[in-house]
């Protein structure tokens, strides 16, 4: 199974990921732990990286595809991969194509995470990692309406809805029957 998961931030994608990535057992693959982990080995990357997270802006395509590019081997996507958090720009969709169509595989399936805004807002105030601060998440909710939603018209063909409010448990499963009427 090779799943995407698109939505806001604060959507609960990385909540999720780490669940059904288990449940599914597939390779969680996601870009935002890898740029934390990239800012924890303050490295010159790291220092770069650290100030795109700490402003709320998306981390340049260059960075981040090859990042990706090195997660996903052959191996990966013959076993199965769950990516959380990329692509989150067209350029990005396009540039994982190509990766794929290189590797011989494709995404089954996209999850579309649909909460309302204001309380994606609450959840990351709440949440308070230290790009959660009022002035970042509006313009990282701005980003994504702006540079990540149009890629649900990108992927209409292999897109499933699922509502993410209401408890984890409660959404795992709606996730996890999207996923069986995709089988
Ligand atoms: P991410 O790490 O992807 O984080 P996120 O979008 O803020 O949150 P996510 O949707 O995973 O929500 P979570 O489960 O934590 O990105 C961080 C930054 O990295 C970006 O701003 C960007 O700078 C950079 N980046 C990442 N990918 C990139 C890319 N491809 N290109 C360029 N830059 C990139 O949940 C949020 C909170 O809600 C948590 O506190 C959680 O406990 C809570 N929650 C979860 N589910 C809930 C539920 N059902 N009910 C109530 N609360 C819930």
């Amino acid at each position: 199974m090779r799943i995407l998961i698109v939505g806001p931030p604060g959507a609960g994608k990385g909540t999720q990921a780490a669940v059904l990535s288990a449940e599914l057992g597939v390779v969680h693959i996601s870009t935002g732990d890898m740029f934390r982990a990239y800012v924890d080995s303050e490295t010159e990357l790291g220092r770069q990286v650290k100030a795109y997270l700490d402003a709320g802006a998306l981390v340049p395509d260059e960075v981040t595809n090859v990042m990706v590019a090195q997660q996903l081997t052959e191996d990966v996507c013959r076993a199965g991969f769950l990516l959380d958090g990329f692509p989150r720009t067209v350029g990005q969709a396009e540039a994982l194509e190509a990766l794929l169509r290189d590797r011989d595989c494709e995404i089954d399936t996209v999850l579309a995470f649909d909460v309302p805004e204001d309380q994606v807002v609450e959840r990351l105030l709440a949440r308070g990692r230290e790009d959660d601060t009022e002035d970042v998440i509006r313009h990282r909710q701005q980003l994504y309406r702006e540079e990540t939603a149009p890629l649900l018209d990108f992927y209409s063909d292999r897109l499933v809805t699922v509502p993410a409010v209401g408890s984890v448990p409660d959404v795992t499963a709606r996730a996890l029957d999207a996923l069986r009427t995709r089988a």
